[in-house]
């Protein structure tokens, strides 16, 4: 396939360092270059120094889990594109649905965030994904097209190369209830039809398109089989080795 599954454990506000040194030994163990997919693990910024320690010269990809849209100043509590390559960082999620709907963050935030960690050479996990209340009024098409296009626009073709889309439907998120492998292979087919009509068809191919929301061993491999779904965003169940280490056993 020339899609690599991408596996990507988004910790959130968990684990102290010293419980992360732990997690990752574990991991390391289990995880090497033949591996069916590529892994990647967001920590929260506090541990990311020491995780690089522990991944540097393995398959395990670093992510950040937020950045700035700018490089330094006075922007208190921030922490830029700059400071997460010098922590080590090669990944950065941006617009996960926890900063849009918590924390505030607007599309067009999220658009300078997107282009400024790409122009410092971080790739990107732009997440996407409607509300309840957004599909219960048939919104969902209308709202996702409009996260996507918002945070590429001015997104070139060449630094499109380096994002990945992660489509997390609000509803499912922590909530244990996931969408159906149907109702998400809908949505990722609709999103690699408008990268095409971003980028043309050759990048609508290329992108890889993962989904998010309650993703357990249970559901990844029906999930990971649809022919749009090209990894997955994993929150709870990345905090935990087995869970994790079985749904990416699932990609094969
Ligand atoms: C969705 C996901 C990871 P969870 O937010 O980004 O979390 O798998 O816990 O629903």
């Amino acid at each position: 396939p020339m899609r690599k599954t991408l596996i990507v454990g988004n910790w959130k506000m968990n684990k102290t360092i010293s419980q992360a040194e732990e997690l990752l030994q574990r991991l390391l163990q289990r995880i090497d270059s033949r591996c069916p997919a590529e892994v990647v693990v967001a920590p929260p910024f506090t541990i990311l120094a020491a995780a690089r320690a522990q991944l540097c010269d393995t398959v395990i990809g670093l992510a950040a889990q937020n950045v700035a849209a700018e490089d330094m100043g006075a922007f208190t509590g921030e922490v830029s594109a700059p400071m997460l390559i010098e922590a080590g960082c090669g990944w950065v999620i941006i617009g996960h649905s926890e900063r849009r709907h918590q924390f505030g963050e607007p599309d067009a935030l999220i658009n300078r965030k997107v282009k400024n960690a790409l122009e410092h050479g971080l790739k990107v996990i732009l997440c996407v994904g409607e509300t309840d209340a957004e599909r219960d009024a048939e919104q969902t098409e209308h709202v996702v097209h409009l996260q996507l296009t918002e945070g590429l626009n001015g997104v070139t073709p060449a630094a499109a190369a380096h994002v990945v889309v992660a489509y997390e439907p609000v509803w499912a998120i922590g909530t244990g209830q996931t969408a159906t492998p149907a109702q998400a292979q809908e949505v990722h087919g609709l999103i690699r039809r408008w990268i095409g009509e971003l980028y043309g068809p050759d990048t609508a191919q290329a992108m890889r398109v993962l989904y998010g929301g309650s993703v357990t061993p249970d559901n990844s491999h029906s999930l990971l089989g649809q022919p749009d779904i090209d990894g997955a965003l994993v929150g709870g169940a990345s905090l935990d080795v087995d869970l994790f280490c079985a749904i990416i056993g699932s990609a094969e």
